[in-house]
């Protein structure tokens, strides 16, 4: 993982596609729906990607403001221009490398210690959540940061569907493999698929998030569409992208880059500007928008939420 190289990649204003253009041209296709006026080979134009996505009449969830924050957002042309995907490639353009990835149809298998295992189409999960959006900070351990407005479901929902036994004390996240899409995958080095933990206090703790949108549409492939996690009082490595198989189980699962260097990069990845990368600083962090540098809050700012997960593990790695 490498430091920013800030705005070598932004799109020419003429290029990007004014977000009021994409909503008019959706309300206008709801009003023909309405009228019996849309039929089956019409000649209207195609509507833009968004469109084609069969949850967007699920956008946008109303906001939560219990989830708020004290920096201005991170508008969605430098947010998914600027992306992890290792799938896709280590470059920082895979936005564009991501778009192959087919995000229907999706199924999301939870099993492990659960009374209630199943495999679940992304469309269905949906109808059993309820939606809501929530702003919140992301801070990669590359030391960029942005804040977004995420849309998606308590994690807790989930695993109140899933229904753990009691010995359950950690859920094991996967992402897809598909290394004919994925070319990324390809690399034989890397222990694919990517996998990550959190502990089943920290699955149910308010703020771990099940993403399925971003900025008010169902996430972009680029974001982890179809469905993702965002844990925002750690390091951006843990907040898994397009989820396939969710486990529980009595053993820490060994998380993808723990696997490649457990020594950089542990299971619990908690923000904290005072310990070090082994190779830089985290004292403070590149805003990704601004290539302003900031310092890097204990938590990434959101101690008074989670800091009591971690009473009674001092001895253990808390942030890296
Ligand atoms: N499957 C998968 N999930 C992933 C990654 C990845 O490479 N593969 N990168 C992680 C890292 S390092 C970060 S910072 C965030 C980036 O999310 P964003 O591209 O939506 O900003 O996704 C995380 N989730
Ligand atoms: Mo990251």
């Amino acid at each position: 993982m490498h430091i920013i190289r800030k705005k070598g990649w932004e799109i020419p204003e003429s290029q990007a596609t004014p977000e009021s253009i994409f909503l008019n041209r959706r309300s206008v296709l709801a009003g023909l729906a309405g009228t019996g006026a849309l039929i089956a080979g019409s000649t209207l134009p195609r509507p833009a990607f968004a469109e084609e996505d069969p949850s967007a009449g699920l956008y946008p969830a109303k906001r939560n403001e219990a989830y708020v924050v004290d920096r201005e957002l991170t508008p969605e042309k430098y947010s998914s221009r600027y992306n992890n995907f290792y799938e896709f490639g280590s470059h920082k353009q895979i936005f564009n490398a991501a778009q192959a990835l087919e995000t229907r149809p999706w199924e999301i298998a939870i099993d492990g210690m659960v009374d209630n295992p199943q495999t679940i189409g992304i469309d269905d999960l949906l109808k059993k959540v309820s939606l809501e959006e929530r702003l919140y900070r992301h801070r990669c351990v590359e030391a960029w940061s942005m804040t977004v407005p995420w849309t998606g479901f308590a994690l807790a929902d989930l695993v109140k569907l899933a229904s753990p036994q009691a010995g359950a004390k950690y859920l094991r996240f996967e992402t897809f493999m598909d290394p004919d899409t994925a070319s990324g995958q390809r690399a034989s080095w890397y222990p694919w698929p990517y996998v990550e933990g959190v502990t089943m206090e920290e699955a149910t703790n308010d703020l771990s998030f099940m993403v399925t949108g971003i900025y008010g549409k169902p996430l972009a492939k680029q974001f982890g569409a179809p469905i993702r996690l965002a844990l925002p009082w750690k390091y951006g490595f843990k907040s898994i992208k397009s989820i396939v198989k969710i486990t529980f189980t009595d053993e820490r699962p060994v998380s993808f880059w723990e696997e490649i260097q457990g020594s950089e990069y542990g299971f619990w990845a908690n923000v904290n500007p005072e310990v070090s990368h082994p190779r830089w600083s985290q004292a403070q962090e590149t805003v990704l928008h601004t290539g302003e540098r900031v310092p890097t809050l204990l938590f990434n700012g959101y101690g008074e939420q989670v800091a009591g997960l971690y009473k009674g593990l001092e001895n253990e790695r808390l942030y890296m």
